[in-house]
């Protein structure tokens, strides 16, 4: 009896080991990713293109930068492919570049979800080609399409005009199988005696999927002032109606003082929205006139949509964009509106709320 119950104590002390010597779990092997054509939102190219990015070897993309809204600016993305029947479980940046004089490069990844770009890192680079190697972990999934697409785009501006020099941009994607779907169940065929003979029919091209505008409002995703002086907040304290307002003194120029700034929108990409209109809440040191201007990618030009005079209250008001309102959206699903304002005297303009909606 006894002899029993150790015999069978050491089998399931085996048991136990043979359990914890089950093959490890083996890491998802990493697979690097090559960039596709370039999406070129600002610059000029002066040699190369998305061929360039796939080596280390000193040949690089290289642009010259625009001038636009007082600024200089390169901009730019790729798009990258997951195999089909792979996901990503880790992805990771991988660029090198250099700029003709130090500049702040913003690396930007695209939320389809949220339906804009999410700056993932910051580097200033300048005349030496660096490496910049950026993970991104958080919200992974968001930033893969349904047909597993991923962009990534280089962003760098500066008051002085610049050349940029991309020598390499790849992603490293650890990958793991999809899961099989279950299958539906089938149908049964049709008895072959009684089946039409049916001619070949072509194949029904897949229709051009427009994105749908299932968000309606849209808080603004950046904020640049381009006269006058940023004394605090940011695009983030346009979201609400809470008092937290985006400050910007005015600046002297040639005697009179101005602020100009713009908010940015982001669709997405492709949006054609039939209606859309813009909310505004704020106020000023004193009774200034304020025109608010869309930018019209038609003709590349700000067309003054709205003008009012606000003095020291808060104002809130909401107005529609009737004629053609696409007009105002990039491509890449972008809208900007500018918020300027004039005087002899120095002011003040305080921010609390914008937000466009479009259907
Ligand atoms: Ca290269
Ligand atoms: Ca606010």
């Amino acid at each position: 009896m006894r002899i029993v119950s150790v015999i069978a104590l050491v089998l399931v002390s085996l048991a136990t080991l043979v359990g914890v010597v089950s093959p490890a779990l083996a890491a998802p092997p990493e697979q690097d990713l090559s960039p596709g054509q370039i999406t070129l939102l600002r610059g000029t190219v002066v040699s190369g293109d998305y061929l360039n990015l796939q080596a280390k070897d000193g040949s690089p993309y290289t642009l010259s930068s625009n001038g636009a809204y007082g600024y200089e600016l390169t901009d730019w993305y790729t798009e990258f492919s997951i195999p089909s029947g792979k996901q990503a479980t880790s992805l990771t940046v991988n660029y090198r570049g250099a700029y003709s004089a130090w500049r702040g490069q913003s690396v930007l990844a695209y939320d389809f979800v949220l339906a804009k770009w999410v700056p993932v890192n910051y580097t200033t680079i300048g005349p030496s080609f660096i490496d910049v190697k950026v993970g991104i972990s958080a919200n992974l999934a968001n930033y893969v399409s349904t047909e597993g697409k991923i962009r990534i785009r280089v962003y760098t501006y500066s008051t002085a005009a610049f050349r940029g020099y991309a020598d390499y941009l790849k992603l490293t994607a650890a990958l793991e199988d999809v899961a099989a779907p279950v299958a539906a169940p089938v149908a049964p065929a049709p008895s072959p005696v009684t089946a039409p003979v049916v001619a070949p029919v072509a194949p029904v091209p897949a229709p051009v999927e427009k994105p749908k505008l299932e968000q309606n409002a849209y808080a603004p995703t950046n904020a640049v002032v381009t006269r006058g002086n940023l004394v605090s907040g940011s695009y983030l304290d346009l979201a609400n109606q809470d008092g937290s307002t985006l400050v910007v003194k005015s600046e002297n120029i040639g005697g009179n003082d101005s602020t100009d700034w713009y908010a940015e929108f982001s669709l997405p990409a492709g949006a054609e929205p039939v209606s859309v209109s813009l909310g505004y809440s704020g106020y000023y040191s004193g009774w200034r006139g304020q025109s608010i201007l869309m930018f019209d990618y038609t003709t590349s030009t700000w067309r003054s949509v709205n003008y009012k005079t606000i003095g020291a209250s808060v104002v809130t008001f909401e107005f529609s964009i009737t004629d053609n309102p696409a007009k105002y959206v990039s491509p890449e699903g972008k809208v900007m509106v500018r918020v300027y304002a004039y005087s002899l005297a120095g002011f003040t303009a305080y921010t609390d709320w914008m937000q466009l909606s479009a259907k």
